[in-house]
C-alpha cells in the first residue's frame, strides 16, 4: 500500500472500514446461510449493517424480529405484489405489519431472518425487490403519485423512475457499480408542478420545466436532511430532456459523489458537502465529462402558481370516465388484513394497481365512473377515510421508538392521539401539515410541514421525559422553503395546549362549535 492510500484508509470512517473489509452487497450470496445458522450467530458487521444492503434491518428494539424495507419505483405497485407483502406480513401474526414510508415505499416488519431466502423468491417472482434500500445506497426513488392519470401534468415519471432505478440496482439483481457510496442518496422526480415529492429535499430532484418551447426538467442537487445539518437542494445550472439523458446524468453524479465525496467524517459525506467542497460550477463540469456530453443549461424557472395537493379524495383521471380516489391512511401503519383489503378494491374497482404518496397515503387508480359510488360504500373506506379531519388529513410521522433505537420520544401513537384531540376541540378551515419526527435525523421531514415535531429528552419537574422541539414556517410547492426550529424543549405532555394555540393564532382555527354549542 502507497504512503497516500494509507494515509486515506487511517482517514476513513468506522462504516468505510467495514466496507472496505466487505462490500454490503456480498451479502446476498449468504443468506441461505445465515438463514440456517441463526441470527445470533451472526458476525456483527454483518447483522447488524451489511444486511441492510439487501433491505432487512436489524432491530434492536425488537431483537430477532427484522424489517425489510421494499424498493417501490414511483410508489406504485400492482394488487398482486400488494398481497405477496400481505402474506408475508400475516405469516408474523401480532409481530406483523407495515408501513408506507415517506419515501412512497413499504418497510415490513416483524420478518425472521430464516425466512428470508423464501421471501425473496416470493418478491422475485412477483418481480420486486428490496435490493440496496439501505445504508450507503440510493434510496426509493419517488415520482410524481398521479403519473399518467393526472389532468394537468406535465411529465409522466413512471417509465423514468423504472429506468433509473434499473441502472443503478442492475434490473433488482444488485449492482457493485453503486453499492459503495460514501453516503445515502435520494433521487426524485417530479412530473407535475406542485412538487409532489419534496424535490428540494433530495440529493438529485427533476423538476420539469420548458426549455426553448420544449418540456424537459431543471435539476437540482444537494438536498439533505442530517442531524448536524440540513439544506434545500440547488440548481446545478443543467436541464435534460425527458428521456435517457435523465439516467445518464443521475449515473455521472453518482460516479462523481461515489468517486469524489468524502469517506472521512460520516456527518460530513452527503452530496452538499462536496458541492460546497468543489463549487457548484467545477461539480458542474466533472458531472458534465462523466456525462460525456454537453449539458445544456437551466430553463428559466417556470411561473405557473400550484398549491400542493394531498390527492386525498375523488379526481377525475385524464382518461375520460375514470377517476383516481385517495385514501387516508393514518400514520402510513398497515396491518395485514389492510393490504389485502387494498389489493382486494384495487382488482374489483380499478385495474390491479395500488399508488402510494410521500404523506404515507394510498392512491386507487382507474375507477370508472360506473363503479365509483359502490366503491364508496366499502367498509375499508370507514377505516381509510377520504374526507379525513383537517388535522389527520396532513398527519405524517417517522416510525419512532416503537422499532427504531435512534428516536428520542414515541411518535405514531402519539402523533395520532394528538391529532385527533385537536381535530375533536378545533374546526380549522383547512389542513396543516403536522409532521413528527423522533430524532433529529428528520425521516418525518419536520423541515418541510407547516408545523414539524421533532424528538428530544426534556426535563421536567426534575426528570428526563419526552419532548419536542418545534419546527415551523416549512413550504412545499411554489417557493418551497424549509421550516426552521422555533422553540426548544417542549415537553410531550404539553403539546397539545401549544399547538392549540398556535393553530388558533396562526391557522385560523376556531374552538369547535360542537364543543361550543
Ligand atoms: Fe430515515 C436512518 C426510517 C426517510 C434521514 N431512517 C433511518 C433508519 C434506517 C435508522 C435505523 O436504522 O433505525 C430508520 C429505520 C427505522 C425503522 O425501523 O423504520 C429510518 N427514514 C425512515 C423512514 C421509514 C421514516 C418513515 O417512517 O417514513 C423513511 C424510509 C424511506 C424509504 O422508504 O427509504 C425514512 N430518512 C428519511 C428521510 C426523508 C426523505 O428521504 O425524504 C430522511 C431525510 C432526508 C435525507 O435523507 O436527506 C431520512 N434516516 C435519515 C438519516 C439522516 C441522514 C444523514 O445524512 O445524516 C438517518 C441516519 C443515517 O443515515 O445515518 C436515517
Ligand atoms: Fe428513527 Fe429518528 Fe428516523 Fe424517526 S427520525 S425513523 S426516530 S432515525
Amino acid at each position: 500500500m502507497s504512503t497516500n492510500e494509507s494515509d486515506k484508509t487511517a482517514t476513513l470512517n468506522k462504516f468505510e472500514k467495514i466496507k472496505a473489509e466487505k462490500d454490503g452487497l456480498a451479502i446476498k450470496d449468504e443468506l441461505e446461510h445465515f438463514a440456517q445458522i441463526g441470527w445470533e450467530a451472526m458476525e456483527k458487521s454483518d447483522l447488524e449493517h451489511r444486511l441492510k444492503w439487501v433491505g432487512v434491518f436489524y432491530r434492536p428494539v425488537t431483537p430477532g424480529k427484522f424489517m425489510l424495507r421494499m424498493r417501490i419505483p414511483n410508489g406504485i405497485l400492482s394488487s398482486n405484489q400488494l398481497q405477496v407483502l400481505a402474506e408475508i406480513v400475516q405469516r408474523y401474526g401480532a409481530d406483523g405489519n407495515a408501513d408506507i414510508t415517506t419515501r412512497q415505499n413499504i418497510q415490513l416488519r416483524g420478518v425472521r431472518l430464516e425466512d428470508i431466502p423464501d421471501i425473496f423468491r416470493r418478491l422475485d417472482a412477483v418481480e420486486m425487490t428490496s435490493v440496496q434500500s439501505g445504508m450507503d445506497n440510493v434510496r426509493n426513488i419517488t415520482g410524481s403519485p398521479v403519473a399518467g392519470i393526472d389532468g394537468d401534468e406535465l411529465i409522466d415519471t413512471r417509465e423514468l423512475v423504472q429506468k433509473v432505478q434499473d441502472m443503478i440496482t442492475n434490473h433488482g439483481e444488485g449492482n457493485y457499480t453503486f453499492s459503495n457510496l460514501p453516503r445515502k442518496f435520494n433521487i426524485a422526480i417530479e412530473g407535475g408542478r406542485d412538487n409532489s415529492v419534496h424535490a428540494e429535499i433530495n440529493d438529485i430532484a427533476f423538476v420539469p420545466a420548458y426549455k426553448d418551447g420544449q418540456l424537459g426538467f431543471n435539476v437540482l442537487v444537494g438536498g439533505f436532511f442530517s442531524a448536524k445539518r440540513c439544506e434545500a437542494a440547488v440548481p446545478l445550472n443543467v436541464w435534460v430532456a425527458p428521456n435517457d439523458d435523465v439516467v445518464d446524468l443521475c449515473r455521472a453524479i453518482l460516479i462523481v459523489f461515489r468517486d469524489k465525496g468524502s469517506r472521512a467524517n460520516r456527518q460530513k459525506s452527503r452530496l452538499m458537502w462536496l458541492i460546497d467542497e468543489l463549487g457548484i460550477d467545477k461539480f458542474r463540469s466533472m458531472v458534465e465529462q462523466e456525462f460525456g456530453r454537453n449539458l445544456a443549461t437551466a430553463a428559466e424557472k417556470d411561473e405557473i402558481d400550484w398549491e400542493k395537493r394531498d390527492c386525498i379524495g375523488i379526481y377525475q383521471q385524464k382518461q375520460p370516465g375514470l377517476n383516481y380516489v385517495g385514501l387516508h391512511v393514518p400514520v402510513g401503519r398497515l396491518y395485514a388484513q389492510d393490504m389485502f383489503d387494498l389489493a382486494q378494491l384495487a382488482s374489483v374497482y380499478g385495474s390491479s394497481e395500488v399508488r402510494l404518496t410521500v404523506e404515507q397515503n394510498v392512491i386507487i387508480p382507474n375507477i370508472a365512473d360506473d363503479n365509483l359510488q359502490v366503491f364508496l360504500t366499502e367498509p375499508l373506506l370507514e377505516k381509510f377515510s377520504i374526507k379525513p379531519r383537517p388535522l389527520e388529513r396532513a398527519l405524517v410521522s417517522c416510525t419512532g421508538s416503537q422499532f427504531c433505537n435512534f428516536a428520542l420520544v414515541e411518535t405514531k401513537n402519539q402523533a395520532m392521539a394528538i391529532a385527533q384531540q385537536l381535530d375533536a376541540e378545533l374546526d380549522l378551515p383547512k389542513s396543516v401539515r403536522i409532521h413528527w419526527t423522533g430524532c433529529p435525523n428528520s425521516c418525518g421531514q419536520p423541515q418541510v410541514a407547516d408545523i414539524g415535531l421533532m424528538g428530544t429528552k426534556v426535563r421536567k419537574d426534575g426528570k428526563t421525559v419526552e419532548g419536542v422541539d418545534l419546527y415551523m414556517g416549512g413550504k412545499v410547492g411554489k417557493d418551497a422553503q424549509l421550516g426552521t426550529c422555533v422553540q426548544k424543549g417542549i415537553p410531550c405532555d404539553e403539546v397539545n395546549t401549544v399547538l392549540k394555540r398556535i393553530l388558533i393564532e396562526n391557522f385560523g382555527a376556531k374552538p369547535s362549535q360542537q364543543l361550543q354549542g
